[in-house]
């Protein structure tokens, strides 16, 4: 049988990439997002393809979490790829101004989400000695901006948390993941700055940003790798970006 793949946040941008992807290979596919109507449209274009279970899930729900993945049809239900994208920013206000709200919301997307799909999937995977967990963390995980407080703090978690995932699977075949991206053009940015369109428009204005499907090509490409082989973490940005230099304030 195809291999299954599970993908968080399957609605939009690099998830619904990732489904097109997989589905293109055939891969059994677990579409999960909170938008159920977007997934059920999803899964009538890709049925063809591959077989289709969609899921209404919310990542923060973690009573919810563990009942839907607990509760997988038969045929979905070993899975050999979790694809733990689903994650967000709100905001780019500076610390002492930003959202109380805003913070818990991306607490509880990014690292709490996080935690709970992969508790719920892991086990299985240790239990067949098979699988592998693709975080999607981000460049801002690695490199701070202005702004980027909790979101990029979100990330850092994703990475520590994917290298801590390798240490304690050590002796398993169980692999192993962080996919960080720079800017890509998806609805991000419409998330970040809650439906301001022009806002998010800006963002990616007279660049050439990384799309989706350059997301879910590397994505493809670590799973394809050996079985032997764990690509610990890919950091990948657009040619049109870059470092830029460390601040410093010079008060006149
Ligand atoms: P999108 O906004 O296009 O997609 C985000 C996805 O996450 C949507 O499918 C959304 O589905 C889902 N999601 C958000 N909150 C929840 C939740 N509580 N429960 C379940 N699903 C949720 O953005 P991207 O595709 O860009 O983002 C995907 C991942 O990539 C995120 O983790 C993001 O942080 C990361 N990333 C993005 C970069 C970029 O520049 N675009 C760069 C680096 C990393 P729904 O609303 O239907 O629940
Ligand atoms: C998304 C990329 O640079 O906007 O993770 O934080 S960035």
């Amino acid at each position: 049988m195809q291999k299954c793949v599970v993908i968080t946040g399957a609605s939009s941008g690099f998830g619904a990439a990732c489904a097109h992807a997989f589905a293109k290979l055939g891969w059994r596919l677990v579409l999960t997002a909170r938008r159920g109507g977007i997934l059920e449209e999803l899964k009538q274009e890709l049925s063809s393809l591959a077989p289709v279970h969609a899921m209404t899930l919310d990542v923060r729900d973690r009573a919810m979490v563990a009942a839907a993945f607990a509760s997988l049809p038969a045929e979905f239900a070993e899975i050999d790829l979790l694809v733990n994208n689903a994650g967000l920013a709100l905001g780019l206000e500076p610390a002492h101004q930003a959202s109380l709200d805003d913070w818990d919301t991306m607490v509880d997307t990014n690292i709490k989400g996080v935690m709970y799909c992969t508790r719920a999937i892991l086990p299985g995977m240790v239990q067949r000695n098979r699988g592998h967990v693709v975080n999607i963390g981000s460049i801002a995980g690695s490199w701070p901006y202005p702004g980027g407080n909790v979101y990029g703090a979100s990330k850092a978690f994703v990475q520590q948390f994917s290298r801590n995932l390798r240490a304690d699977l050590l002796g398993t075949a169980v692999r192993v993941t962080n996919i960080e991206p720079g800017m890509a053009e998806t609805e991000f940015s419409k998330v970040r700055f809650k439906g301001d369109d022009e806002k998010a428009h800006h963002v990616y204005t007279g660049t050439d940003p990384l799309l989706p499907e350059d997301i879910a090509e590397i994505v493809v490409w670590v799973a394809s790798v050996p079985q032997r082989v764990n690509i610990n973490s890919v950091e990948v940005m657009s040619v049109c970006q870059a470092w830029g230099p460390l601040a410093v304030h010079r008060p006149k």
